[in-house]
């Protein structure tokens, strides 16, 4: 039987940013220098393909730190924790490693900063996202005050209009961010802002290759997960730039071919935390039912990357409990 034609239009960039690769990586180095098990605080990254991965080299993934045993080592997920965390862990005398990105820390920085001016900070970002509490938890109760909506901003309770700076998270969606920033400084003229937004350049990036493959295609497949800030957000912006059948998937399985029927050309791109493998296996996937074209539509180059934490390269080898006794 011939197969049907199907031209793949894959979207670049897509898939792991400098921050999950730096954060995988730190697992992987954890589990080869100290052995297994190495504990992780949430997942390192919002995938169940990389988390499994990485349970079956020995890695323990837990919710909270009151579930790390004294003596194992434990690792924080890519999206940042509240300063408790670390602090606990340090009462604890627990050994630990911050796979936090980077570009998260730097958010951080700046909340700090802005605090130790005499700001509130207004972020800009998702209720209960562990991104949100870190950063929220980075200073005291009231000092960030959270807005997820341009109609938040009209309803938003501040301490003092004219001593205020705004954050982000780092995955929200660049237009939707873009609105919400304009009602802030509409309401508050004397908001402070980033220099540059606290948007990553991956989120931009992934949501900028999603525009420019959206109105070419009649279906586009997202590999991310249902828990992915920044994958939820390429579904949305493939819907609001000309292609409404747009989709989050896990992985080939999830996909559900016969509503796919009659498809010429489909989008596949990846959040930020979905690898390639991913992708890879849904070509072979549709490999296996039509007669496939794939060609790829670059909108960026990426050449970012981010060191491994020193401790991880030359700390000491946790002492684990076990040896203890
Ligand atoms: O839900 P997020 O997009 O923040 O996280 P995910 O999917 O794990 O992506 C990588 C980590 C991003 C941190 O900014
Ligand atoms: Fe860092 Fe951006 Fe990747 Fe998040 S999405 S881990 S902020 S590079």
């Amino acid at each position: 039987m011939t197969k049907t034609p199907l031209t793949i239009l894959l979207a670049a960039p897509r898939g792991f940013c400098a921050g999950v690769d730096r954060a995988i990586q730190i697992v992987e180095v954890a589990l080869e220098r100290f052995g297994p098990p190495v504990y992780v605080r949430h997942e390192i990254v919002h995938n169940r393909f990389v988390v499994q991965s990485l349970e079956a080299k020995g890695a323990v993934f837990v919710d909270e730190l009151t579930e790390v045993p004294d003596g194992a080592p434990v690792i924080f997920s890519a999206h940042g924790v509240p300063k408790s965390v670390p602090a606990a862990a340090e009462r604890r005398g627990l050994f630990y490693l911050d796979a936090t990105c980077p570009l998260v820390s730097k958010v951080h920085r700046e909340a700090e900063r802005h605090f130790n001016e005499g700001r509130q900070i207004v972020l800009i970002g998702h209720a209960g996202h562990p991104e949100v509490i870190g950063t929220m938890g980075q200073l005291p109760e009231g000092a960030v005050v959270l807005v997820e909506t341009v109609a938040d901003v009209a309803t938003v309770q501040v301490a003092d209009p004219d001593n205020l700076a705004y954050a982000t998270q780092t995955t929200l969606s660049v237009d939707e961010t873009a609105g919400i920033v304009a009602a802030l400084q509409a309401r508050f003229p004397a908001i402070a802002g980033p220099k540059k937004e606290d948007i990553c350049y991956a989120t931009t990036n992934r949501q900028q290759a999603v525009k420019a493959i959206a109105p070419k295609v009649e279906a586009l497949l997202v590999l991310g997960a249902p828990n992915s800030s920044n994958s939820k957000r390429l579904v949305e912006v493939a819907k609001t730039h000309g292609c409404t059948r747009a989709q989050l998937v896990q992985r080939a399985t999830d996909i559900d071919w016969a509503a796919l029927e009659g498809v010429g050309t489909l989008g596949i791109t990846a959040g930020a935390s979905a690898p390639e493998v991913l992708v890879e296996e849904v070509i072979a996937a549709a490999r296996a039912r039509f007669d496939v074209t794939v060609e790829e539509l670059r909108t960026a180059f990426e050449d970012i990357t981010f060191k491994l934490p020193k401790a991880l390269l030359d700390g000491e080898a946790p002492l684990r409990a076990k040896e203890e006794a």
